[in-house]
């Protein structure tokens, strides 16, 4: 079986994430989205609201999983067997520190590849921090996070 890993903070999960995810699931057996939990990173969605933003966001696909982990993206990846990490790319300046995460996860020696996508032309500008900045102006972020979740948003992030 052909497991992959998608890591990232999802904080909160958008439409470019689930693209990347979605195209994920047409190349392996099983994905893993795989929430990083880092104490020193604010975020404002806990890791449990993080990981049950993204099950709602991906119920219709049966390869994924969603998990959670604390430390090395390397150790994870080691344990589950995975045979590659999934990331996506938006712009040269996430070329630079991929990059960089690519040759530390390399030196840690897991054994998966690191795969990327290039992000869909459409969501080429999205982050979760842009969906976080447009919700807290009251902006209408409906186009940009799976529509499962745009609720959750909008509570906790219009003032
Ligand atoms: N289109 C395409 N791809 C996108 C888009 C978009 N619109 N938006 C985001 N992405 C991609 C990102 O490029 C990234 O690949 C992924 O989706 C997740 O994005 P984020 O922003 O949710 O997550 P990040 O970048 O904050 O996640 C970083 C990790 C948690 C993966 C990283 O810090 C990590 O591996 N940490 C674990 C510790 C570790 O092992 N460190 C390495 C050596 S010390």
């Amino acid at each position: 079986m052909r497991v992959a890993v998608c890591p990232g903070s999802f904080d909160p999960i958008t439409k470019g994430h689930l693209d990347i995810i979605t195209r994920a699931t047409t190349l392996f057996d099983k994905v893993i989205v795989l929430v990083a939990v880092n104490p020193a990173k604010q975020c404002s969605f806990t890791v449990e609201e993080r990981v049950d933003m993204i099950r709602r966001s991906t119920a219709h696909l049966k390869q994924v999983e969603v998990d959670t982990f604390s430390g090395l993206l390397a150790e994870y990846v080691d344990k589950t067997g995975a045979s590659a990490i999934i990331k996506g790319l938006r712009a040269v300046s996430d070329f630079e520190y991929e990059f960089q995460m690519v040759m530390a996860n390399r030196r840690l020696h897991t054994k998966a590849e690191t795969i990327f996508l290039t992000t869909a032309s459409e969501y080429l500008f999205l982050s979760s921090s842009f969906v976080r900045e447009l919700a807290g102006f009251g902006g209408n972020i409906a186009d940009f996070v799976p529509a499962e979740i745009v609720d959750d948003i909008v509570k906790r992030l219009v003032k």
